[in-house]
């Protein structure tokens, strides 16, 4: 077998951002574009030799010719043993499931998770490491200085690999083992959920729709939620994998799947909404006539979870991204266990969960998972709640009204503002950081200000420090607003305002969110200057 060292040239742009590497389509089919990237990962990763890797993604446009192109590169990397998922698909938490299953070194996981597919959509490479999460940045920004100086990769010259059939073909030195993609997620999932009452209570007639939005998660809920636990056919929708998503945005939101949301506001809704996106890492929950934010549902995840099996002896502690509400944090008190708060992006939670310091954790962008595994998975908070659902034996929407009349209701909602030019982003930043220390005390729509800064975040267990992680601002009247940066978008900036405000009283839990918060975002819109930087009036997306 040849093995062939290809002088290249580096391509200067190629750092990941909050999730891997996430670019246009036409940015990665420059030639050598994925070579230089997937390369300067293999020259990252210690101990290549002998190892075993694991690639999937989640079959959008361009995801088998990047498959076959990391084979070969793989096999010429000295790998010896390579798991792929049939017909190239893997979900992310599928990912991270074998990954740990099979001591993998790591796994490339090919995805653009909730950005468009398609051919003038967006294509991405991520990174995971032994422990089954995304890379640290210790390891990205390793990955991207040696990209940036790269001069050949290896490759070995073989014809492609049958990627539909199951078992095992030679590779040069390497073994590549194709894998059922849905088989080892599905018996993880078995182990953790009490699969039993969860049939049960679709044997008494519990309806719900998931929605797969023409993305990865379609086999899986399809094999798990109609297959193992018997919910009737047609319960998943949008089922089947298709490289532009069938033209959908496979972002679990109100906004993207406005299909779900109509039809759980109609007079026909089910008993239970589900959704998820490109790469299954996401959920979006949604009960009769109520879209649960996914803020609030970690917090009802952390308050129930005991009732499935596999926390059944309590959690360790909970952790959520900065931006996420503060709704994870009133259960935590109340259940006497320890809340971290996170920087945005998975990558953060692997050090607590490896050192057992949570067993839960979520994001407010509706990603939520466990100690399972070290990815979100958006397929597994559907399971965990159902299996609550069966326990309580309480409609989803008593759940959640229940739980704000326990613990109050964090009213919540972001505000994007896409597509912005780069400079104008920044600068209202700038602008922002820069009038910090004058905030306090000052008042704006009716809110005092009692606090701000920068977030700066230290790594409980490595001591490690992330600074500038977004600003926050903190009023009197139990209000925050969130400003930062998007670090998943492929075209110009995109600012993200989050917004929340506190409600304790039960005869104030069902007004409009846009209403209780309309003061912060007019404090928000006032501060930041926001419509002065982006000359927008309103932003692009609310959620
Ligand atoms: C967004 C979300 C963040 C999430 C990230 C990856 O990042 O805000 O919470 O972890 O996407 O999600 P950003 O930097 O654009 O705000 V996914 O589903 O790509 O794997
Ligand atoms: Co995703």
């Amino acid at each position: 077998m040849v093995t062939n060292r290809v002088p290249t040239t580096p391509f200067s742009d190629q750092r990941p951002g909050t999730s891997g590497l996430r670019k246009k389509v036409t940015v990665f089919q420059q030639p050598r574009y994925v070579e230089n990237f997937i390369q300067a990962v293999f020259d990252t990763v210690e101990g290549t030799r002998g190892a075993t890797l694991v690639i999937g993604g989640d079959g959008r446009f361009f995801n088998e010719t990047v498959i076959q192109t990391a084979l070969k590169m793989a096999a010429a990397n000295g790998f010896s043993r390579i798991l792929v998922g049939q017909n190239g698909l893997l979900s992310t938490p599928a990912a991270s499931c074998i990954i740990r299953k099979y001591k993998a070194v790591g796994g490339l996981v090919l995805s653009a998770s909730h950005n468009p597919g398609g051919p003038d959509g967006d294509f991405g490479v991520k990174f995971n490491m032994a422990h089954g999460g995304p890379a640290p940045e210790t390891f990205t920004e390793a990955v991207f200085k040696r990209a940036s100086g790269i001069s050949e990769y290896k490759i070995i010259e073989a014809s492609d690999v049958d990627l539909g059939r199951l078992g095992e073909t030679r590779l040069g030195d390497a073994t590549v083992q194709v894998i059922d993609s849905v088989e080892d997620y599905a018996e993880l999932m078995e182990t953790l959920i009490d699969f039993d009452r969860v049939s049960r209570l679709f044997r008494s007639g519990f309806r719900m729709r998931f929605d797969a939005l023409s993305a990865v998660t379609g086999p899986y809920a399809k094999a798990i939620l109609e297959g193992r636990l018997g919910a009737s056919a047609g319960t998943v929708v949008n089922g089947e994998p298709k490289p532009d998503f069938g033209g959908h945005h496979p972002d679990p939101n109100p906004v993207h799947a406005h299909d779900l949301i109509d039809l759980m506001h109609g007079p026909d809704a089910p008993d239970f909404g589900a959704a998820s996106d490109g790469d299954g890492d996401r959920n979006m929950i949604v009960a009769p006539g109520l879209f649960v934010t996914p803020s609030d549902s970690l917090a009802i995840l952390t308050a129930h979870a005991h009732l499935a099996p596999g926390y059944s002896r309590g959690l360790a502690g909970v952790a959520r991204s900065m931006p996420t509400s503060r709704a994870a944090d009133r259960v935590a008190a109340k259940l006497g266990i320890k809340a971290y708060e996170t920087p945005t992006g998975w990558k953060f939670f692997a050090n607590l969960l490896d050192a057992g310091l949570i067993t839960l954790c979520g994001e407010e962008s509706a990603g939520t998972g466990s100690d399972h595994i070290r990815e979100k998975d958006g397929l597994w908070a559907v399971l965990l709640w159902l299996n609550i659902l069966a326990a309580l034996e309480k409609p989803a929407d008593q759940i959640v009204r229940d739980h704000w009349a326990a613990f109050g209701r964090d009213y919540y909602s972001r505000h994007d503002y896409e597509d912005l030019e780069t400079k104008a982003a920044n600068d209202l930043m700038d602008n922002l950081r820069g009038k910090l220390s004058k905030l306090p005390g000052q008042q704006f729509a009716g809110l005092t200000v009692a606090g701000c800064d920068d977030f700066s975040y230290t790594d409980p267990v490595d001591g490690s420090v992330t600074p500038r992680q977004g600003v926050r601002i903190l009023f009197e009247e139990d209000a925050r607003a969130v400003f930062r940066l998007s670090g998943t978008g492929t075209s110009g900036a995109t600012l993200r305002v989050y917004m929340e405000r506190f409600e304790p009283d039960p005869n104030r839990h069902s007004l409009p969110t846009a209403e209780v918060l309309a003061p912060v975002v007019a404090a928000a819109n006032a501060i930041a200057e926001i419509s002065h930087y982006t000359g927008l009036e309103a932003p692009t997306v609310i959620t």
